[in-house]
């Protein structure tokens, strides 16, 4: 991997690149090169990962430093003086950063570990789904600012949360805590404090390195191209995925070691 970075700490381990947002002194806002080293670095794990490579990661986790903030949104600072042009590109390359995480072929987690606000919220529904450490909160405050969510916000949150929950959490811009989030779905489990929900990260990061990473791939695809589509075309969609899964070296072997019972030996392809 490319780095060291300017705003992003990155560490490899065991295939699970855990990808750290560092700018503490603004609770890791996302400032334009923060948004730049994240593109960089999702753009990295895209060309090094999936079928025809050794996938050299297998999980993709998101963090911001310390124990305070996961992300507390773009920076305001930042973006208070663009023109209207400027607010354009702005948003192209954030909201095109977000679908290169929801693309990536290996499961990206975001452990938010304190406030995920507006582009913080936008970044890590853009993640697979969310683990949250106790005093995490969640937001989309835009409105508060004269501004709307440009990250995806207004796509993503429905998904997560459905139409009238993400109604009323973007028209008020209220911040909600771990507990509700929990509640109404946007956040998958809670954990203590920042290390229990590192830990409970990487436990469920390594559940993944135990299983085909081709079928972890496409079944993730599946999931985001079925996605409100009628269900006769989600289907068909799920049974094209299905059928691939046949021509795979993994799917031969999983089904093989289940036989034999054998624990399989996945390689990807
Ligand atoms: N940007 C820049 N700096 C930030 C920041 C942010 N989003 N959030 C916090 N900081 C900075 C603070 O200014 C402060 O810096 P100093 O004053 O010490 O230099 C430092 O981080 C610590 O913050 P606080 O002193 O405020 O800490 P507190 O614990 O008192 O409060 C807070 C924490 C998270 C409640 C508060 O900082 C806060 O409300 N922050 C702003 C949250 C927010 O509204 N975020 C933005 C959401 S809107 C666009 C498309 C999309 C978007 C924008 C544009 N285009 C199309 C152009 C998306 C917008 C958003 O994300």
């Amino acid at each position: 991997m490319h780095g060291p970075y300017e705003t992003l700490l990155t560490e490899l381990d065991e295939g699970i690149l855990t990808v750290t947002v560092n700018r503490p002194e603004a609770l890791n806002a996302l400032s334009p090169i923060v948004i730049d080293e994240l593109r960089d670095i999702v753009s990295q794990i895209q060309r090094n990962t999936g079928a025809g490579t050794d996938w050299p990661v297998r999980g993709v986790i998101l963090t911001g430093m310390g124990e305070k903030s996961f992300v507390a949104g773009a920076d305001i600072k930042a973006m208070a003086e663009m023109t209207p042009a400027e607010a354009d590109s702005y948003t192209r390359i954030a909201q095109e950063l977000t679908s290169w995480i929801e693309e990536l072929p290996v499961p990206v987690l975001a452990a938010v570990n304190g406030f995920a606000l507006g582009g913080g919220c936008e970044i890590a529904m853009s993640c697979d789904f969310i683990y949250a450490s106790a005093n995490a909160s969640f937001g989309q405050p835009e409105v508060q600012l004269g501004l709307v969510p440009g990250f995806g916000g207004s796509v993503r949150l429905q998904q997560f949360v459905g139409a009238a929950m993400a109604s009323e959490l973007i028209m008020t811009g209220r911040r909600i805590d771990a507990a509700e989030a929990l509640r109404i779905g946007l956040v998958n489990r809670v954990f203590d404090d920042k290390d229990a929900l590192v830990a409970g990260a990487h436990e469920t990061m390594k559940l993944v390195l135990g299983v085909s990473p081709i079928a972890v791939a496409v079944s993730k695809q599946a999931i985001r191209e079925t996605a409100h589509q009628a269900n006769r075309t989600a289907l068909d969609i799920e049974r094209a995925a299905f059928v691939g899964m046949f021509s795979t070296a993994d799917m031969r072997e999983g089904t093989r070691a289940f036989m034999a019972k054998e624990k399989p030996t996945f390689t990807g392809k």
